[in-house]
């Protein structure tokens, strides 16, 4: 079962459907195979290292950020089926000429994970798709609004094989792509992330600034007073790969606020949303420490958040700790 077969497919479900979203995942999955084969040769074609500027973060960009980014917007532009694009590595969004528009919002990281990129470590593309409100009049409010109004989200992960993951609201699915085909075949249907895991995932190098929930939470993991087993901890440091393991195995991915970035690191629109979309889906949660991540309001397209996303019960624990500190507050 190919991706486009399986699209396909889904399309029938859709019978007012003419096709748009078909053709907006066939250039999304283009861009894929293009910078996955770019990162496979990478240190062969003299595209590790930096590229000499600076993105919007603040970040020194990397050859393959801006290779990734050309590619994903040249994609999404030419599908003729996108209106607004939002680039990690673009300030300020792509309003799409007006003879090229479609009716779909694409929100993207074109290649998450830059620090792993020299040293060979999973890396990967994520995106979430929201459907256009008011094509007459087309403006930013398009995407500063939940990531529950998504119609679509996923990501690609560039690791030992290239898998995309991908959801349109019904269940989630995974593809690998075959390089003999140069097609991604269904190999992960219907993915259930378990209830509880046995991994906690979060950068404890940042552990001196932790609140108190997180500190408490963490400290359950390493010493369990209720006689279950310590949990491991496995910390990639790419989301992509560290949400790809947790949705397969369980357990729990966190991106905390902390004294020093009390909104944590990642973004909202381009990090956040797409991966509790595909979370939520898969049977897990995401929460940001106040609310489900997924009814956020962004009021700015680079905003960042805290996350804490995975196994339903493992989110739930940490939920039941913000709100007794919030209780006791
Ligand atoms: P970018 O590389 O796209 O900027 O993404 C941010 C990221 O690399 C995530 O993939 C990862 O989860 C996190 O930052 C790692 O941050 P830290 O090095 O602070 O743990």
């Amino acid at each position: 079962m190919t991706i486009t077969r399986y699209v396909l497919n889904e399309q029938t479900k859709h019978p007012e459907s003419r096709g748009d979203f078909t053709i907006l995942l066939s250039h999304i999955v283009l861009g894929c195979k293009y910078v996955c084969s770019a990162v496979n040769k990478a240190g062969l074609a003299k595209l590790l290292g930096l590229a000499g500027e600076t993105n919007v973060q603040g970040e020194e960009q990397k050859k393959l950020d801006v290779l990734s980014n050309e590619v994903f917007v040249n994609a999404l532009t030419s599908s003729g089926r996108t209106c607004i694009l939002v680039s990690e590595e673009d300030e300020e969004a792509t309003f799409v000429e007006p003879a090229l528009r479609g009716k779909y919002c694409v929100v993207f990281d074109p290649l998450d994970g830059s620090s792993n990129i020299d040293c060979g470590v999973s890396i990967g593309t994520i995106f979430g798709i929201y459907m256009v409100k008011d094509f007459k009049n087309v403006t930013l409010d398009e995407v500063l609004q939940p990531g529950k109004n998504m119609v679509a989200a996923g990501y690609c992960m560039y690791g030992s094989s290239c898998t995309l993951v991908l959801s349109a609201g019904s269940g989630v699915n995974g593809f690998t792509l075959d390089p003999s085909l140069g097609e991604y075949i269904l190999t992960h249907p219907d993915i259930k992330i378990p209830k509880k895991g046995k991994i906690y995932s979060v950068n404890e190098g940042n552990a001196k600034n932790w609140d108190g929930p997180t500190t408490k939470f963490v400290e359950k993991c390493k010493f369990p007073t209720d006689g279950s087993s310590p949990k491991s901890l496995r910390y990639i440091g790419s989301m992509v790969a560290d949400v790809h393991r947790t949705l397969l195995y369980g357990g729990i991915f966190m991106y905390p606020g902390d004294k020093k970035s009390p909104d944590g690191k990642l973004r909202v629109l381009y990090e956040v949303f797409p991966m509790s979309f595909l979370m939520e889906q898969a049977g897990g949660q995401a929460f940001t420490g106040k609310e489900r991540a997924l009814d956020l309001i962004p009021k700015k397209i680079h905003e960042r958040s805290p996350v804490f996303l995975g196994s339903y019960d493992d989110v739930e624990d940490i939920k039941a700790l913000y709100a007794a500190a919030a209780k006791d507050a």
